[in-house]
């Protein structure tokens, strides 16, 4: 294990003041590789330890997601049902409208929710679309919720539309390492997605970017993932960490299933190295046992997709997870106590 992880679990439980690059450590891939090699008590106990330094963890963030434009996406990502590059059955449809849009939120937020993501199969917007999302960004600020977006690509005139329009978080996944990237993506790089965060952060958004693991990453490049984010200046206010879900019709669909406890540790790891942001436990969750979902609870995620659709493909129901919150003592950030 190399002196900067060792110094920094010596120091794990003095607080850190937030999100500033300047009392914050850099990390390298070595560094986080060292933290997923921990055994796994060790690591949970760290991930705790720092989790209650930030957050109450009895408490989880819920994100409804919908998406407002479905299907025939230019792009070629292989793990995506809604490429036309994949034949997957999903349809192409046209933009939703805003008041559908409008009472989906309202339907959210009865239910608990206190965020929602409006997500759409482009490469990126075009100006016309851009009319539209700026109104759904409005009517739903207006409802009182959080707002999020991912759109693809943005440039400076539709990063300073969506900030004008209020939005609160702007959703844009590194994915990957930038080792394993290439083997998952070939209609945009690396560095487009980095210039897309950096104008979203610049235009004083908050940033929600993650990835997505079990594509058939090594560790080390599991490790290049969590690092790349952790050393983003500042890290993401919100991370999902998603299990791949392996849609029939994409070249991911046969992948071999990733060890859960790989996944907790991809959690604990990220909560670690980003001791204050939203950690959320997001796709793949309809395939994990209650018992894997509370220990990446344990792990520090805090946070998670909430509603029976995340995209395309299925999330657990709004009763199994008020099921398991309720199991688990832990309660929305939108209840009031
Ligand atoms: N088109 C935009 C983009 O790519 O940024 C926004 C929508 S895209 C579906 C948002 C994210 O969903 C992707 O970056 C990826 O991380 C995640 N995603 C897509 N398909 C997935 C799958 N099968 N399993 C897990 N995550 C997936
Ligand atoms: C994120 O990191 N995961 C969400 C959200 N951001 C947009 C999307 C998951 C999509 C899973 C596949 C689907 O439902 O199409
Ligand atoms: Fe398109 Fe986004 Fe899917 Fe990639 S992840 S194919 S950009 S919708």
């Amino acid at each position: 294990m190399s002196t900067q992880t060792l110094r920094f679990m010596r120091h794990a439980n003095k607080p850190q003041a937030n999100i500033s690059q300047s009392t914050r450590q850099r990390w390298s891939v070595e560094d986080v590789e060292a933290l997923f090699k921990l055994p796994f008590a060790d690591l949970l106990y760290r991930a705790q330890q720092v989790h209650r330094e930030h957050f109450d963890p009895n408490t989880v963030q819920l994100s409804t997601l919908l998406s407002i434009k479905t299907g025939g996406c230019t792009e070629d990502c292989g793990y995506c049902p809604q490429s036309a590059f994949n034949s997957t059955g999903v349809e192409d449809r046209k933009m939703l409208d805003v008041e559908t849009v409008v009472t989906a939120a309202q339907y959210a937020r009865q239910n608990g929710a206190d965020r929602f993501c409006m997500g759409a199969a482009w490469r990126e917007p075009t100006e016309e679309d851009m009319t539209s999302v700026v109104e759904m960004v409005k009517a739903v600020r207006g409802l009182g919720m959080e707002t999020c977006a991912t759109l693809g690509m943005l440039n400076d005139e539709q990063t300073e539309q969506l900030r004008a329009a209020g939005l609160d978080y702007y959703n844009h996944n590194l994915d990957t390492s930038p080792e394993f990237y290439g083997n998952i993506i070939s209609t945009r790089d690396y560095q487009d997605r980095l210039d897309t965060l950096e104008r979203v952060r610049k235009a004083g958004m908050s940033v929600c970017s993650g990835g997505i693991v079990g594509m058939g990453e090594n560790l080390t490049q599991r490790a290049g993932l969590v690092a790349q984010l952790a050393n983003m200046e500042p890290y993401p206010e919100s991370v999902p960490i998603n299990n791949l879900v392996k849609v029939e019709g994409t070249p991911l669909a046969n992948v071999e299933d990733l060890d859960p406890l790989d996944f907790v540790r991809t959690v604990a790891v990220a909560r670690i190295t980003m001791p204050a942001a939203r950690v959320r436990l997001s796709a793949g969750r309809q395939q994990m046992s209650d018992a894997v979902q509370a220990l990446c609870f344990l792990a520090g995620a805090n946070s998670i997709f909430y509603g029976e659709q995340l995209l395309t493909t299925g999330n657990p129901d709004v009763e199994r997870d008020r099921a398991l919150l309720d199991k688990l003592g832990m309660y929305p950030l939108a209840d009031k106590h």
